[in-house]
Formats: C-alpha cells, sequence, structure tokens
C-alpha cells in the first residue's frame, strides 16, 4: 500500500521534479558556475540553499568537477575568534596566491530567525578580492540536515574552481561539529578564556580536532591553557594504534586581530594534508563522508516524500490526542506510519 506511494515520490524526492523549460536554465547556469562565474556562484547556493526545485539536477551537472578543491573545517566556541581567525587564514591563503571559498554556517535562533550572536560575518578586508567567495548560510530551518545542504554550497565552489575551501561552524550541537569534521583538516580554535577548554571538551570538540588553535594568544593565561590542552591531547593521542601512521593533532598559537601565527597555522594544515595523501587516509576519510553523505541524502528524500500535507494534517490531530493522553506518542507514529499515502 503506502510502499508504493513512498518508492514514487521518495525518487521524486532525490531528482526533483523540474520543468523541462527550467531545465535549460538550469544547465546555462551549471556552465558559468563551471567557468568560475561569482554571481552564477550566489545563485546556485541560494538555488542550494532554499532546497529550491531543480537543485539536484544542478549539483548533478556540476558532479563531475568536483573534489579537487582542498577543504578545511573551522570550528569552536562562540567568540573565539573564527571568523577573524578564518579572514586572516583566506589573507594569507591570497598571500600565497591560492583562490579561496568561505561557507560560515550560522545559528539562527529559532524565536528572532536572526543570527544568533548578531555576527554575520563580515570579513571587510578580504570581502572585495575577485579571488574570495564568501557565503554565510543559516543552520535553521533545514530539513533533512545541515550538513547535506553545507557540502552541496562547498561542491558548488569547489565546481567553479576555488582550489581552497574553507568552512566555519560554531562548535555547538552535534550537526555544527559535524559539517566542519568532513572537511579534510578540521581546525579548532579556542581561546584562553575561561570555560573554553571545556566547552570544548563537552562539544566532542577534542575528537574531531587534526589542528589545534589557541587564537586570542595576547591574552593573559595563555601559556598555562595551552600546557593544559597538550597534557589532555597526551593524555588522548598518547598511544597511537600500532602499525599504523598516526597524526598527533599540534597546537599552535594565533592572535588572528594582527595575523600573528597565521602562517604557522596555515603550514600546519598543509602538513596534515600531506600527512592525508600519504598515509592513505584521504581516501578512507573521503570514502566514509561519501557514504554519510548518501545516507543523509536517502533521509532528506524519504521525510521529503513522507510529509504529506495529509500526514502533517493528521500529525497535528495526533498531537492533540497526545496531549489529552488519549493516544500515546507510540501508538500516534504507528498510526501515522500505517496511513496511506
Ligand atoms: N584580543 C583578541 N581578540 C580577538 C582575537 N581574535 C578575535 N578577537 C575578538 O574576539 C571577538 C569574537 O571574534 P569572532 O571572530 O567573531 O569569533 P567567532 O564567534 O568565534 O567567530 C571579536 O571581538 C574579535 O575582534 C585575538 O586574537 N585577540
Ligand atoms: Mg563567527
Amino acid at each position: 500500500m503506502g510502499e508504493q506511494g513512498d518508492a514514487r515520490s521518495g525518487a521524486g524526492g532525490v531528482a526533483g521534479e523540474v520543468p523541462e523549460a527550467a531545465l535549460g536554465a538550469l544547465r546555462a547556469l551549471a556552465d558559468r558556475v563551471l567557468a568560475g562565474d561569482r554571481r552564477a556562484c550566489a545563485r546556485a547556493i541560494s538555488i542550494v540553499e532554499d532546497e529550491a526545485a531543480g537543485a539536484e539536477r544542478l549539483l548533478e551537472a556540476l558532479a563531475p568537477a568536483v573534489g579537487r578543491a582542498r577543504r578545511i573545517g573551522v570550528t569552536g566556541p562562540p567568540g573565539a575568534g573564527k571568523s577573524t581567525l578564518v579572514e586572516a587564514l583566506v589573507l594569507e591563503l591570497r598571500r600565497r596566491g591560492r583562490t579561496v571559498g568561505v561557507v560560515c554556517v550560522d545559528p539562527t535562533s529559532p524565536f528572532t530567525g536572526g543570527a544568533l550572536l548578531g555576527d554575520r560575518i563580515r570579513m571587510d578586508r578580504v570581502a572585495t578580492d575577485p579571488g574570495v567567495f564568501i557565503r554565510s548560510m543559516a543552520s535553521r530551518g533545514s530539513l533533512g540536515g545541515l550538513s547535506a545542504k553545507t557540502h552541496e554550497a562547498l561542491d558548488v565552489l569547489d565546481a567553479a574552481g576555488r582550489e581552497v575551501l574553507v568552512v566555519e561552524t560554531v562548535g555547538v550541537g552535534q550537526s555544527e561539529v559535524e559539517v566542519a569534521s568532513t572537511a579534510d583538516t578540521t581546525v579548532v580554535v579556542v581561546s584562553p578564556e575561561s570555560g573554553d577548554g571545556i566547552q570544548a571538551m563537552k562539544a566532542g570538540l577534542m575528537e574531531v580536532a587534526q589542528v589545534f588553535c589557541v587564537n586570542k594568544a595576547d591574552r593573559e593565561g595563555t601559556d598555562r591553557f595551552v600546557r593544559e590542552l597538550e597534557a589532555m591531547l597526551e593524555l588522548a593521542h598518547g598511544h597511537g594504534a600500532p602499525g599504523r601512521p598516526t597524526w598527533s593533532p599540534p597546537v599552535l598559537q594565533t592572535v588572528a586581530i594582527r595575523g600573528d601565527g597565521v602562517p604557522a597555522l596555515l603550514d600546519a594544515v598543509l602538513r596534515h594534508q600531506e600527512h592525508l595523501a600519504t598515509s592513505g587516509e584521504l581516501a578512507r576519510h573521503r570514502r566514509r563522508i561519501a557514504r554519510d553523505r548518501v545516507r543523509e541524502l536517502v533521509e532528506r528524500a524519504r521525510a521529503r516524500s513522507f510529509w504529506t500535507p495529509a500526514r502533517v494534517a493528521a500529525l497535528d490531530d495526533l498531537a492533540a490526542g497526545v496531549d489529552d493522553r488519549t493516544v500515546t506518542p507510540y501508538e500516534a507514529a504507528r498510526r501515522l506510519l500505517a496511513l496511506p499515502t
């Protein structure tokens, strides 16, 4: 019964239903992205971000050109200086002649709909450089996952020929941390300010870090903070698995507002990428990312096809019943799953 309907609309959920006339426009847009056109990139990312019809057709047209860019994830507690550091990193990459794409995932408040921290990045020093493309994305209201959309935005920039991609996410909340950890190298930024170290541990940041950056090294207490961090890392990484090439996350210090330590930080990132390539870990890592990603797309498509207007209406009714205790949440879920499309 429901299964057939699911399969049909599920397929529609993946490919999207795009009128013939719109397909031509999408192909033209894809060609402009492939030629590196900035405005086309901005348009393409909007289509992806809005989950608009045709997004998947567009991404499929770009797919053959994806995979060349190096990807750097930057995450850490709010206020650690991530955006400032990303700007400084971008300046350094530009000095080294690289073109750069930046995607910042902004946590938005469910109450105001605005940026949670009020800091939609500006990155004034790099914003007008044609070799730099910067985009903010809201993390709220994405059906079936933030990471799929962020991946897709990065893929657009990858296909457009950007050599290095940087993605900044706040290191609170699992999905945000996950997004940064899908990069080739994840930089965890912490500051010596009170609580950052503990917050980083709680949020699972220690596990995803390939490079640690203690930013605001101009602040008092930096040396002690660095020693504590190194001691913690020693405990966690002290004994690598035998017979395997291992990577011990180095701890770098920066003063992002002045650019101090940023070239050394970039060198550490590049050393990690070299390690990935020579150890064969890059292939394993990218395979795992690809697997997670396909799984997420399947889940997104299923969620889209499942929540038909009739089922949403039934959900509203059942929720009232759950609230009145006339039906348990489990029974409500079973009834929803048993409904025909
Ligand atoms: N003293 C000092 N302040 C910094 C440094 N880096 C960033 N900041 C400041 O810290 C605040 C938060 O920076 P921001 O980049 O927005 O942090 P994010 O929330 O992690 O992206 C801003 O006021 C920055 O100017 C630094 O190295 N030293
Ligand atoms: Mg920021």
